[in-house]
């Protein structure tokens, strides 16, 4: 008691549901056995650790400590003879409530064009900022009824990341996820009060959430033609500073075809939500699917309507370097568009459309790889398809996925599906996204060992990692105390805004920030402002630590 945790132990720092496995990670050491010890320093549980394995992504030499066989609610710590003991951590029922809840709070924070009160945001109260009502029309973006130098109004919506803008291509995937929250664990979902503003109101607060910012998306299409903007921004990122302190000119920006088809699929996969709620919100399903149709009808008649921000630039001004979220690949967005538009609509074109048969196999989405949702809602709705369809056809693609991650899995010493490719700028959306594709397998198939998979990810999330590291604010023993996140860093607060996912681990250094430890892959992290490729943090990264914490909250007594 009393001594300082061993950097060697990781574990998830919030702890373990009462049923299902635990485990923690050993690094680099002779060690062979593991105790497990209650508030009072008793042992309550001892075993063997695994034999020492390799895993090439930390090039670490670890071994593991299972010891799922600890069942009784209780705060306990791990002990390792000659290493140490590990941060504490509880066995409980319900131990990722709050994580649940905090991570879902968390956009709230994000919210732009409104204030941040202390009655909701306790220290983190902030002014207004950005109020985007009157948005300049970027000569990129200009058109006979809004030519540049226009304004129009698009205030709300939520800051991206660690910069002020608003990106519609991000937007899309973010709002999706935290709409599957709300539709795949509807009980749970009805009882997560994250005290906000909408809380007691007749919808759940994760509803709430995501209609604040499809509010904003549905002011960035151009009713004239159902274009839609691919991005809200200044023309260059701002200075650290709270968000009412930018006043920089805010521009729309081209219309591309990739925001009007993840606009599409996200306002259209919204109408099947929101028709559950006709009272609350009247229309609002109808007028969503007009939009969603508008903006695919558009993207039609301009399929290669590329942001390329290079060429932009060339051609228009002022020059515009904020976040690009360019893609070129947009086989994927029409797939997930035809799907939802499909659910919404059921016109026969557009399951032919989404050709869910002939898409490539099933991979793990992101903001730039969207087909996979597509399958995810198909696959939710599959006992409406039309007679005739081949519904195991879609199950199996997406189990087939789970299986490839169980089985990358079952090769690592961590448990989880992470491989060197996989440490990428925003490591840890991949290893969440990973995981929210395990949950879609195990809804659709029963298949344990995906949603165990899911369980590790989340450890590895909250500490089971190379770095030791909880990569959520504020949840955990040794959390990221310095995140690329301007209000985090501008306030006057220390601790940072809490419930944000950092990016992680990410060898590409690209921020070219001092103080990394090392270019091994899954260490590659630093805690400090000025590693955005790694300490940032963004919306399209706490969906899926959303999606992933409602649902093991809700999973928790299974
Ligand atoms: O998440 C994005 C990542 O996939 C890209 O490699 C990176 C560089 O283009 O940009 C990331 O997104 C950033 C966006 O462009 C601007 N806001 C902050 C985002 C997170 O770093």
């Amino acid at each position: 008691a009393g001594a300082q945790p061993s950097a060697a132990i990781r574990l998830n720092q919030l702890g373990f549901p009462t049923t299902g496995a635990k485990a923690a990670v050993v690094a680099d050491s002779a060690a062979t056995r593991f105790a497990v010890l209650d508030a009072r320093g008793d042992t309550v549980l001892a075993g063997a650790l695994s034999p020492p394995e390799r895993w090439a992504p930390s090039e670490e030499v670890v071994r593991r400590a299972e010891f799922g066989a600890l069942r009784r609610p209780g705060r306990y710590v791990l002990a390792v003879p000659d290493v140490g003991v590990s941060t504490p951590f509880v066995v409980s029922d319900t131990p990722y409530h709050e994580l649940a809840r905090g991570a879902v709070k968390a956009f709230y924070f994000f919210r732009a064009s409104t204030p941040i009160e202390a009655r909701w945001a306790g220290p983190w109260a902030r002014p207004a900022g950005h109020p985007d009502d009157r948005v300049l029309v970027h000569p990129s973006a200009a058109s006979d009824a809004r030519p540049a130098g226009t304004t129009i109004a698009a205030p709300g919506g939520w800051y991206d990341a660690g910069d002020y803008n608003k990106y519609v291509v991000n937007s899309a995937i973010s709002t999706y996820t935290l709409l599957l929250a709300v539709e795949q664990f509807p009980a749970h979902a009805a009882r997560l009060d994250t005290d906000v503003p909408e809380s007691g109101d007749a919808l759940p607060d994760a509803l709430d959430e995501a209609l604040w910012n499809l509010r904003w998306m549905r002011r960035m299409q151009d009713p004239a033609d159902g274009g839609v903007y691919h991005k809200l921004t200044t023309a260059e990122f701002d200075r650290f500073e709270m968000p009412d302190a930018d006043r920089a000119p805010r521009y729309v920006v081209q219309k591309s075809t990739a925001a009007a088809l993840d606009f599409a699929a996200v306002a259209a996969h919204a109408s099947l939500v929101v028709r559950a709620w006709p009272r609350e919100l009247p229309g609002l399903a109808d007028s969503l699917t007009r939009e969603a149709l508008a903006a695919w009808r558009w993207a039609r008649q301009h399929p290669d309507s590329v942001y390329d921000q290079r060429r932009l630039n060339e051609r228009h001004a002022p020059a515009i370097n904020t976040g690009a979220y360019g893609d070129t690949q947009l086989a994927d967005e029409r797939r997930w568009a035809a799907a939802e538009l499909y659910l919404a609509t059921r016109a026969d074109s557009f399951l032919v459309a989404a050709e869910p048969h002939a898409a490539p196999a099933a991979d793990v989405p992101s903001w730039g790889s969207v087909r996979t949702l597509g399958l995810y809602s198909l696959v939710d709705h599959r006992a409406t398809l039309p007679a005739g369809f081949d519904t195991t056809a879609l199950v199996r693609r997406l189990a087939s996925l789970a299986d490839s991650l169980v089985a990358r899995a079952r090769q690592s010493p961590y448990g989880v599906p992470m491989t060197t490719r996989d440490f990428v700028w925003g490591s840890n959306a991949v290893a969440a996204n990973q995981a929210m594709a395990l949950v879609q397998a195990w809804r659709a198939t029963g298949d344990t060992a995906a949603l165990g998979t899911a369980r590790a990810v989340l450890d590895y999330l909250l500490g089971r990692n190379a770095t030791g590291y909880s990569f959520v604010t504020g949840f955990g023993a040794r959390t990221p105390m310095h995140p690329h996140h301007r209000p985090s860093e501008a306030d006057t607060v220390v601790a940072p805004v809490p419930g944000m996912l950092v990016g992680g681990p990410n060898p590409g250094q690209q921020d070219r920030c001092a103080g990394y430890p090392t270019r091994v892959p899954a260490r590659s992290y630093v805690d400090a402002t000025c590693a955005y490729a790694a300490n940032e943090i963004a919306i399209n990264w706490n969906a899926p630590l959303a999606y992933l914490a409602v649902a093991l909250d809700a999973l928790a007594s299974r």
